[in-house]
Order: C-alpha cells, then structure tokens, then sequence
C-alpha cells in the first residue's frame, strides 16, 4: 500500500531512460510543429539589435521541447536559446551555472530564424545531452528534408539511419567550405570579411546558410568539407560538433584549442584541411589586428 498522502505523491515519471530516443522525438515533433507554422509568424521581436530576431514559434518549440525533455527526466537541467536573456553577460553566467550540471540539455528550438522568418529553406531544430560538461548525445533536424542527424559519444554519427562521414578533400583547392556572417560590427563582421577575402582564392568556394548547426550536420555528412563562424553560442553548436567528431571529423575553436562548451568561435573540418584552415584564418586575422 502506498503509505504517502495527498501532499507528498511522487509525480508519475515515464520509465524509459533512453537519452538519445527521447532527443529524436523532440527535435521530431518540434520540428513538424515548426513546419506547420512556416509562412505564419505574427509576432517578431528583436534581441540585441534589429538583426536578432525571435518569434512566438522559436518560443513555443523550446517550451514543447522543455516540457517533454522534463516528463522524462525530471532532474536534468535545461539550457535552451529562449531561456537567456540577451547578451554577453547573462549568456556567461547561465552557461557558467550549467556547465557544473551533471545532465544538460542544450537546445535551440530554431537555428537558422531569419530563414524561417523569410521561408529560406535552411533551418534545424538542435537538441544536445551533456554529461558533466561533454556532450554524449547530439540531434539535428532539418524539417525541410525531413532529415534526422544523430549522433552518440563513441558510437559513431547517422542520417536516417546511415552512418555520416566526412568528405575526403586533403587541399584547401578542392575544398568546399561554410561560415556564417556575424552580426557583431565592431570585431567579428570586420574579421569574417577579411577571412573570406583571404580564403576565396584559395577553396572552391565558400557557402553561407544561416544555420550553424545545419552546417556543423552537413560537414559530418561530407557535402561540405570545412565551417567555421564567429560568436556563436553553445545551442549552435554542441549538437553538431559531436555529429563532426563521431563522422571522423575535427572540431576545435579558430585558434586550435580542442572543443568544449565554452567555445564561441567554432572550425570544424573533415581533418584533413584543419590546419590549413586555421593557419589561413589566423593569416587574415592578423591582418585585421594591423
Ligand atoms: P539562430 O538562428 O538560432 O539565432 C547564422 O550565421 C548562425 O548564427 C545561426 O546559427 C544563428 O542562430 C546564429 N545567430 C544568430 N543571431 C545570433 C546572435 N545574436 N549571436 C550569436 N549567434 C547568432
Ligand atoms: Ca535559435
């Protein structure tokens, strides 16, 4: 007999403890919802400056992904993209709090809302599990394909069920490459156009999607053979860097340190041309710094 009274029930907890099955059915069922509200958006509002945008269903997707995430795990901690306010320094400190956590869920509900805002094909529902601070888990979903990323620390990366690769270009020359135009004008956007002009020459040609996890998915899928950008955040990113890593890839910050969660300016490569590509981004850098 249970011997608890009204006051002290224990909520009923659903018993599967499969991380990465519950990460495809948010990522899933957020990003249909998504797509059903594409061509809908009512309310825009702006973050840090009219280039940052959100909208009721980036708000919405986090809180359906929140609420199922907690059905299963009560206990773990969140960090989502719509949870934070804006800015440099609420950014840190929550990021700074939930590194400590012993599960994490890092989610962006809509990478790539400026797509979404205009019905540009090329945004993704990101979800990571992080385990004292290493992600262990990363889904992307792109609902415009209906293509499902999945990734598991030491159990490889998979798209529909197919094993993800990266691409094989050993040069520069052959290379196909992604990044992402920052909206800080003082020290980001200044260096990206000088990485770029300095870059162009030398790859095949570069691409700008505006979605860095999408781009993060396509590298470890092999369709494109190196991404980087400046002043991302964690929910960018964590998802699909493990997605690189476990597609044989290589991620680390521009200047070469290995990936963790503190990480804002992100490369990721098919390994081959990793140094290559830091070295030419570090050239254009310092051309900036005069
Ligand atoms: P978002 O759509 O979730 O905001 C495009 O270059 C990438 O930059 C996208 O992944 C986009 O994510 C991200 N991004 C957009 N605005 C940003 C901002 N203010 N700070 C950092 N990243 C941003
Ligand atoms: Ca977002």
């Amino acid at each position: 007999m249970n011997a608890l009274n009204e006051n002290e029930k224990i909520p009923y907890v659903v018993s599967s403890k499969s991380y990465t099955a519950v990460a495809i059915n948010c990522a899933a069922k957020a990003g249909e919802w998504i797509k059903s509200k594409l061509g809908t958006v009512k309310q825009l509002s702006t973050k840090t400056s009219a280039q940052d945008i959100v909208t009721e269903v980036d708000k919405g997707a986090e809180q359906m992904i929140r609420k199922l995430i907690l059905t299963h795990f009560p206990d773990h901690a969140i960090l989502g993209e719509e949870g934070v306010a804006p800015g440099t320094e609420a950014y840190a400190k929550a990021l700074e709090e939930a590194k400590e956590e012993e599960y994490l869920w890092i989610i962006d509900p809509v990478d790539g809302t400026t797509n979404y805002v205009h019905g540009f094909p090329f945004y993704s529902v990101s979800i990571a599990l992080a385990h004292h601070g290493e992600v262990i888990i990363g889904v992307i979903y792109d609902p415009s394909r209906d293509e499902l990323f999945v990734a598991e620390k030491g159990k490889g990366a998979y798209v529909h069920g197919n094993p993800t690769l990266v691409s094989k270009e050993e040069h520069l020359s052959e290379s196909l490459l992604a990044t992402g135009f920052p909206l800080d004008s003082k020290v980001n956007l200044p260096r990206n156009m000088a990485e770029l002009q300095t870059l162009l020459p030398k790859v095949r040609n570069v691409r700008a999607g505006g979605s860095a996890a999408l781009h993060l998915a396509y590298v470890a899928a092999g369709r494109i053979s190196g991404y980087w950008e400046h002043g991302l955040s964690v929910w960018d990113v964590a998802a699909g860097a493990l997605l690189v890593q476990e597609s044989g890839g290589k991620v680390t910050d521009i200047d070469g340190q290995p990936y963790d969660l503190s990480v804002r300016h992100i490369a990721a490569t098919n390994g081959l041309i990793h140094q290559p590509l830091l070295d030419t981004l570090k050239d254009a850098g310092s051309e900036t710094n005069g």
